[in-house]
């Protein structure tokens, strides 16, 4: 494969940008994401930062608009006049007082990049404009990161608890759909699976009328899902009323691993502005810094999720066990051992990274988070590897990354073994991550 026209790509990737944006924000995609979500709009406003600084700030403000008044920053934002409007009876924030007024948001989080994304954005601007934007973002970021240690690190130790995998990102994990099916199940839902009804829901869904469905969640795995956030909003999404026995509560390795690398983001920007984070948010920080490694299994050598309630891991391996490249501030035996797994088969097909490895028995190419490649997940990776003088690696997965793109299009996910563009077209966090790492040159480390 040679290298694509950078310029060219980052122009189409500018087009599917544009494609998508609603005003002062962009959704993922046109018909099967109408809102605005939490993470696509931090890769999102990453890839415009190299495009439009001001454009790319506009969409980390908007995505402020949600901000609850404790800190919390919900994973979806509602578009006004949205036909979803089946997902936004599952939430009903209004009835929160907590919620914002002026928009309806969902009541759970999403991986917090908005610290990343501010850092990308101010070292994109002008002198003259990045006190300002500092100014006005890091204190809503810092009131978000201190939200996630009060409300979701309950015992202090570092690790912020999960309760439901629309949190993760990475939705229909295998690790969090296994812990899911652990799930004591209502009576109905047992009976729709008894007698395989589950087809049935397929007709109430609105995903499958833009990608097929054996690229989306499965019926089941999907169901699960929708009792889990109705079993949650009983206890008002607050973690500190979920009884473990009726809740999935999982101290999630992607999320944490993204958490510490936000935190030094966000001490980065802040020190930079002349902004105190304050003691307080800084201990937490460093605490979590260090229990990440907790995560880590020495036998296997990867990281893994774990059980917020009994401390188990959640077994199998998944893309997240690279995300802590990213996080780790130093170079260690452990992130050797890391880097060397990425050129074992399973985790180096023909169109790397998947987000399950070809060779685990959970893996299904076509199907969401169960096996395609991903963009985010592979810039991540690409951040991580160069953050640990990987260049040489680091540079093969973005030339690969930008070559899957060019060939098959602004897909949402990709095949890893034939490249086979899936699920959503047209997909933004595809364009705006393919936008930055076209723009870019090579990378030093950090
Ligand atoms: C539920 C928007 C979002 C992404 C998630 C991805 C998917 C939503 C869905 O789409 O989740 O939040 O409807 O399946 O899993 O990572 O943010 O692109």
């Amino acid at each position: 494969m040679g290298e694509p026209s950078g310029a060219d790509l980052a122009r189409r990737a500018l087009e599917v940008l544009d494609h998508n944006r609603r005003g002062e924000w962009t959704c993922p995609a046109d018909g099967i994401y109408p809102n605005q979500w939490l993470w696509d709009s931090c890769f999102i406003a990453i890839g415009l930062a190299r495009h439009d600084p001001q454009r790319a700030a506009g969409e980390l403000r908007a995505l402020f608009r949600g901000q609850w008044a404790n800190g919390m920053l919900p994973h979806m934002i509602f578009a006004a006049g949205s036909h979803d409007a089946g997902s936004a009876r599952i939430w009903r924030s209004r009835s929160f007082p907590e919620a914002p007024r002026d928009v309806e948001t969902s009541c759970i989080t999403q991986p917090p990049l908005p610290a990343v994304a501010a850092e990308h954005i101010a070292n994109a601007m002008a002198e003259a404009d990045r006190r300002p934007f500092l100014e006005e973002i890091v204190p809503e970021i810092v009131r978000y990161h201190e939200w996630l240690y009060r409300a979701r690190d309950l015992g202090q130790r570092g690790l912020v608890t999960l309760i439901h995998p629309w949190e993760c990102g990475l939705d229909t994990t295998p690790p969090w759909m296994t812990e899911l099916g652990r799930m004591r199940e209502p009576r109905w839902m047992r009976a729709v699976m008894r007698w395989h009804l589950a087809h049935v829901v397929r007709f109430l869904r609105r995903d499958t009328r833009y990608v097929p469905a054996c690229e989306r969640p499965s019926e089941d795995d999907g169901l699960r899902m929708l009792v889990l956030a109705h079993r949650a909003r009983r206890y008002g999404f607050d973690l500190r009323r979920m009884p473990p026995a009726d809740s999935v509560l999982v101290e999630d390795l992607a999320f944490n691993a993204i958490l510490v690398a936000a935190n030094r983001s966000l001490v980065r920007i802040a020190a930079g502005a002349g902004i105190p984070i304050g003691e307080h948010l800084q201990r937490c920080c460093a605490r979590s810094a260090a229990a990440l490694d907790e995560l880590w299994d020495e036998s296997k050598g990867e990281y893994f999720s774990r059980n917020a309630t009994t401390g188990a891991p959640l077994g199998g391996s998944t893309v997240a066990t690279f995300l802590p490249l990213w996080a780790a501030s130093s170079t260690t035996a452990r992130t050797a051992r890391l880097v060397a797994r990425l050129s074992e088969p399973g985790w180096w097909p023909r169109f790397p990274v998947p987000s399950v490895p070809t060779d685990a028995p959970e893996f299904d190419a076509e199907r969401y988070w169960k096996g395609p490649t991903w963009v985010n997940t592979n810039w991540m990776i690409i951040e991580g590897l160069a953050h640990h003088g990987e260049q040489e690696l680091a540079d093969e997965l973005r030339r690969r990354t930008l070559a899957l793109v060019a060939a098959s299009g602004f897909s949402e996910y990709f095949s890893p073994t034939t490249g086979h563009g899936d699920g959503a077209g047209e997909f933004s966090w595809t364009a705006a991550l393919v936008l930055d790492l076209a723009t870019r040159a090579p990378r030093s480390p950090e």
